[in-house]
């Protein structure tokens, strides 16, 4: 269990809009977007952060990875997106619950980081 945020988010204690689902993640608005689009992909397990995932965690990684590929289908912007995960606090990481940040739309080719 977390009791960040993101793991109330994802165990349904704090009701939040889904904009995709499924038995391994959730993926919703980013409530302060960077970008037109700007969505969290956020696994259901929680982990704290990518470097204290495991061996065993190797199939949930790449399933986040598939599930941000159809929430970007999904929202139009397969052809343009970035995807970001900040680790630790020192790369700006606030929710301390693994997610994906997924940014897309007008400004995107603009910025490289
Ligand atoms: P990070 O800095 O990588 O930990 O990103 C955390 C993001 O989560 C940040 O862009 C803002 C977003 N966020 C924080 N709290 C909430 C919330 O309660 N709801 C939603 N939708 N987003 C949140």
């Amino acid at each position: 269990m977390s009791d960040t945020i993101f793991g109330k988010i994802v165990n349904g204690d704090i009701p939040t809009e889904f904009v995709y689902e499924d038995e391994h993640c959730v993926a919703i608005n980013d409530i302060h977007p960077q970008a037109p689009v700007h969505v969290l992909v956020i696994p259901r397990k929680a982990i704290e952060k990518l470097s204290d995932a495991q061996d065993d965690d190797q199939a949930l990684l790449g399933h986040l990875m598939l599930a941000a590929g159809k929430v970007a289908r999904q929202l139009g912007v397969d052809d343009a997106f970035r995807l970001i995960v900040n680790n630790g606090g020192g790369a700006g990481q606030t929710v301390f619950h693994l997610h994906l940040h997924i940014l897309a739309g007008s400004t995107l080719a603009e910025s490289r980081m």
